[in-house]
């Protein structure tokens, strides 16, 4: 090649460079008020899991368009239904994930078992997308799925992130569990929601006990609602409390299981006058 030519060739490149950047530009962050709206730009729909095997009931959220998403189970907490979680699988499949609202196969289940059933149904709804009959056929990309739990479905979440590390992201919730306070062999990303009056799990003997047993190493984020109870993360609390937590939750799945970073922005100013605390580390 001539000098010319070269110089020619190193120009395309650059106006290449240019274009790509300018694409990474349109597809940028959505506002906060978007993020904290109840739901996202995209189109849902929802089918039950006709013969749940392992678990107890599911119902699967996800967006109308779009193929190959990522797959996140929610799990309820003792004596809850899956009414506790059912909007954050609305707002999570708004938002361009799918996502499976379990119920347990009894409401009195353990946080082991609760893991157990979570990564039952993760598995049941991996296989059924890949049927054709189905009808979120195509939607899920099995290599791509993360866990989410209330309570002592937030210490299932603990434990699958503990037994699956091939999991993605998770955001255990009010998360208790009696029998192991320390969790530093997870290496899944942790999204730690926890409300600060809470007296069913009690922050100081649960939360601060995981969090603080965490590996350093390991991305994580506590944050805590300020003066709540022990349903500060699920569909009883305020429209507040929803649009904070909400809006970090979509951050956390975005950049854990989509791999677009671009959201760390949200979880680095993801704090909010309805938190008490809001911690990060490893990001
Ligand atoms: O809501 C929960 O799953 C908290 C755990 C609990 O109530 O334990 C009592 C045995």
């Amino acid at each position: 090649m001539t000098s010319t030519t070269v110089r020619f060739a190193k120009r395309l490149i650059g106006a290449a460079a240019l274009l790509a950047t300018a694409s990474v530009f349109a597809q940028s962050l959505p506002s906060d008020a978007a993020l904290q709206a109840t739901s996202g730009p995209l189109k849902i729909a929802q089918a039950n899991i006709a013969t749940p095997n392992g678990y107890g009931s599911g119902t699967v959220y996800y967006p109308t368009t779009g193929t190959n998403m990522g797959l996140v189970v929610i799990a309820p907490g003792f004596t809850e239904g899956p009414s506790f979680n059912a909007f954050w699988g609305e707002k999570l499949a708004s938002w361009g994930f799918v996502a499976v609202n379990i119920g347990t196969k009894t409401t009195l289940d353990l946080p082991g078992p609760r893991a157990t059933q979570m990564w039952a149904a993760l598995q049941q709804v991996a296989a059924l997308s890949k049927t054709s009959g189905s009808p979120f056929a195509g939607k899920v990309d099995a290599n791509r799925l993360a866990a989410m739990g209330h309570s002592m479905g937030g210490g299932g979440t603990l434990l699958i992130s503990q037994d699956h590390p091939t999991l993605k992201a998770a955001i255990p919730m009010a998360p208790w569990n009696l029998t192991q306070k320390n969790f530093p062999k997870i290496t899944v990303p942790q999204l730690m929601f926890a409300c600060q009056n809470d007296i069913i799990a009690p922050v100081s003997g649960h939360a601060d006990r995981f969090w603080t047993s965490f590996n350093t190493t390991l991305p994580r984020v506590f944050a805590e609602s300020k003066g709540q109870d022990h349903f500060c993360p699920t569909n009883l609390t305020s429209a507040a409390e929803k649009a904070a937590f909400g809006r970090i939750a979509i951050a956390w799945y975005k950049i854990y299981l989509d791999g677009d970073t671009q959201y760390k922005q949200v979880i680095t100013n993801g704090n909010s006058p309805v938190f008490s605390r809001y911690l990060t580390g490893g990001l």
